[in-house]
């Protein structure tokens, strides 16, 4: 596609139109110059859309479900954005080749948008540029996006909260149920799916969840549910699909869903703030004092709380 003006793209993305759309999410990506006036164009159409985090460790088979569950969608009438969160590591390659090729089933249905955003950069700087994408797919009119993330870190923790609902992918036959609690995955989930469950020890794995979710104080009314899947076969997705159903009904009639968006406003507001301020200071303050303080820890001269009260405290004069 040759460039597009901004305000051309701009309107054409909250259209729907898909290549347009596509390039709108590169920019965000990239933080082209141009995806400011975008997002802010976006803004006033965001919150009408169910994001879907669906996080659990490598192989789980999150693809092969979040496939699935798009699929459930469309035949329910909803239109469908997929966002796969893609470590750069070196064991994703060959997955990623192979969600593709998973994901292929769904090409060719306009009402479905599948996008992989690379982890390049800070991790921070994913969980945000994951949250502006969704705002892009969200004013474009996709009514559920779904969110892919692998594994069970600090950073998929932070990309999972960029969603409205959060959904624990597991497997029966790994202690994954006890790790996850340990890395504080029980914390953020909303649904439980324990996938592959034509393998030994599903049920078994089901009530070792259900029992660490009983030991737990609660706290919300909302009872977690864990539901057993076989996305390689569909089965589970549709009772899957109605959790996710009942849990945004929950979100919305609770007062949940516009607590935990104000939330992430705040946060993203905040998140802002921070870098604003920061390249202000930067600019204010010229390299070689930058490097005098720098030298001034360095020699143990000074301790890093007390160059930090010089440098807030001077007007900026040199
Ligand atoms: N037996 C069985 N295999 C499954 C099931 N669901 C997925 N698989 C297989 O598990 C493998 C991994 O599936 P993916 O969907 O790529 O898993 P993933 O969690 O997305 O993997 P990463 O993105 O690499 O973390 C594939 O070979 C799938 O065909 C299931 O319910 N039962
Ligand atoms: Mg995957």
């Amino acid at each position: 596609m040759p460039e597009l003006a901004a305000d051309d793209l701009i309107h054409r993305t909250l259209a729907g139109e898909r290549v347009p759309l596509a390039r709108a999410l590169s920019w965000v990506e990239n933080e082209h110059p141009g995806a400011t006036a975008l997002l802010d164009a976006c803004f006033g159409r965001t919150g009408r859309a169910h994001r879907l985090g669906i996080t659990g460790p490598p192989g789980a088979g999150k693809s092969t479900l979040v496939t699935q569950l798009a699929k459930e969608y469309r035949a329910r009438g909803e239109t469908v954005a997929v966002v796969a969160v893609d470590p750069t590591s070196p064991f994703s390659g060959g997955a990623l080749l192979g969600d593709r090729v998973r994901m292929n089933e769904l090409s060719g249905d306009e009402g479905i948008f599948i996008r992989s955003m690379a982890t390049r950069g800070s991790m921070g700087g994913l969980a945000v540029h994951t949250a502006q994408a969704c705002d892009v797919l969200d004013a474009a009119g996709f009514g559920r996006i779904l969110i892919e993330t692998v594994g069970v870190g600090q950073s998929e923790l932070e990309v999972a909260q960029t969603a409205d609902t959060t959904a624990v992918v597991l497997v029966p036959e790994s202690g994954d149920a006890v790790q996850a609690m340990k890395a504080g995955i029980m914390e953020i989930a909303d649904v439980f799916a324990v996938n592959k469950a034509d393998r030994e020890g599903a049920d078994r794995a089901a009530q070792a969840i259900r029992s660490a979710l009983h030991l737990r104080a609660r706290t919300s009314e909302w009872d977690i549910p864990v539901q057993l899947t076989v996305a390689s076969q569909g089965e589970g997705v549709r009772e899957l699909v109605d959790h996710f159903e009942r849990h945004l009904a929950w979100l919305a009639d609770s007062g949940t869903l516009e607590r935990r968006r104000r939330r992430r406003l705040e946060q993203q507001l905040e998140t802002l703030m921070r870098e604003r301020l920061w390249e202000e200071f930067r600019a204010r303050v010229s390299a070689r004092r930058w490097d005098e303080a720098v030298a001034a820890l360095g020699e143990r001269r000074e301790t890093p709380n007390q160059v930090a009260t010089r440098l807030t405290e001077a007007d900026g004069s040199e």
